[in-house]
């Protein structure tokens, strides 16, 4: 499809409740929402990256930075043909998954559009609604940690994730677990221990957990290996799989049993498959990723969970669960069975609302050929 232009928005936008992790607090989540045109059709993509390089090394204005000076010139007046197409295009470009990832997912909805075909279709989704859970930031103590997790599993959700930090682990993970000892609950690390620290995440071993998410360094496949030796949990990564490549190596070296696949993480939707299709030939569960995402980014994730690998719930929960506003016409919310419904209409199968987007965003800029 020959890309017309680009419009970059740089969005921030109030959370319901500030979400805390080991790497730091957020009240007002930022993304890059990008509307390519081509023809009369607009395509929408979310790119992920936050105002801090908390998660990441990318921010929101590394990757406006990136999208504007160097993808934009690579892609507008362009006849790019498909995602695989785009990433070679894009492959001179080092690292930025981020950035790249959102072009992709506005590429997918102006191609579905084209073509009247839902995301979930284009990527071979098998399922049209997916399980999934919620994540629950650090608390202020223990006991608010369970009352949150106590709300949420009132609201229908089956599955827990609660963030961890040294100081706040083996504790508050055996509160949870003492007041609902039957749920499925697995813990997130977000990259906070060492080899040498997360000897304090012993007990752990002992509280049934689904599994314990990226305790170590994004750049440490090596001591995830050593780590996953001592545990009887499955350990799962998130920031250290960039590429299929890496989720490989992460496979070989038997560092984790389970992944966590995020489209932004390794640089776009068509990767992920990637990841996913390595994953299932290796016998690897894999479960979606969130990244507090917008309507756009959420149905996304959605249809990239259809795909027939995802086998554990996502985190992926109701548009009400993130924002009281959503810059969607459309409200994603949970059904009875804790899964939530796939988008089928054409490409990411979502209308975006023009004026809560305008009232959200911080800088726009139309970048043509
Ligand atoms: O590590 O999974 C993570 C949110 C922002 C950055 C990193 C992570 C998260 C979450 C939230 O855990 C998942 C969601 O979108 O609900
Ligand atoms: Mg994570």
């Amino acid at each position: 499809m020959k890309l017309d232009s680009l419009t970059l928005f740089h969005v921030s936008m109030p959370l319901v409740s500030p979400f805390e992790t080991s790497f730091g607090r957020t009240t007002d989540r930022e993304c890059i929402v990008i509307a390519a045109r081509s023809g009369g059709l607009t395509g929408y993509g979310e790119c992920v990256a936050d105002r801090d390089p908390g998660y990441s090394y990318e921010t929101s204005h590394t990757a406006w930075h990136i999208l504007k000076d160097f993808a934009a010139p690579l892609l507008l007046g362009q006849d790019v043909a498909d995602a695989a197409d785009f990433q070679q295009r894009v492959a001179s470009i080092r690292g930025h998954n981020l950035a790249k990832a959102g072009v992709e997912m506005a590429l997918w909805d102006l191609l579905g559009k084209r073509d009247g075909k839902s995301l979930r279709e284009m990527l071979g989704g098998s399922r049209d609604r997916v399980p999934v859970g919620v994540s629950v930031g650090l608390q202020e103590s223990p006991e608010a940690l369970v009352q949150a997790v106590g709300k949420y599993l009132a609201e229908g959700y089956a599955r827990i994730k609660i963030k961890i930090k040294p100081g706040r682990d083996v504790g508050d993970a055996s509160a949870v677990r003492k007041a609902f000892p039957k749920i499925k609950l697995q813990v997130d690390a977000n990259s906070a221990y060492t080899l040498e620290t997360a000897a304090a995440l012993r007990p752990l071993d002992d509280l049934d957990l689904l599994l314990i998410e990226q305790p170590l360094n994004e750049d440490d496949i090596w001591d995830h290996a050593k780590l996953q030796a001592q545990f009887r949990t499955p350990i799962c990564l998130d920031e250290s799989i960039v590429s299929p490549r890496h989720a490989r190596y992460a496979i070989e070296m038997k560092a984790c049993q389970i992944i966590n696949i995020k489209a932004g993480r390794v640089g776009g939707l068509s990767q992920a498959v990637a990841v996913h299709d390595l994953c299932r030939a290796s016998g690897l569960p894999v479960w979606c990723g969130g990244m507090l995402e917008t309507g756009i980014g959420r149905a996304s994730n959605l249809a990239l969970a259809s795909l027939p690998g995802f086998t554990l719930p996502g985190d992926i929960s109701a548009s009400e669960r993130y924002y009281a506003r959503d810059i969607t016409r459309e409200r994603f919310t949970l059904n009875d069975d804790s899964t939530i419904t796939v988008p089928s209409g054409p490409g990411l199968g979502i209308c975006v609302d023009e004026a809560a987007l305008k009232e959200f965003t911080l800088n726009e800029m139309t970048l043509c050929e």
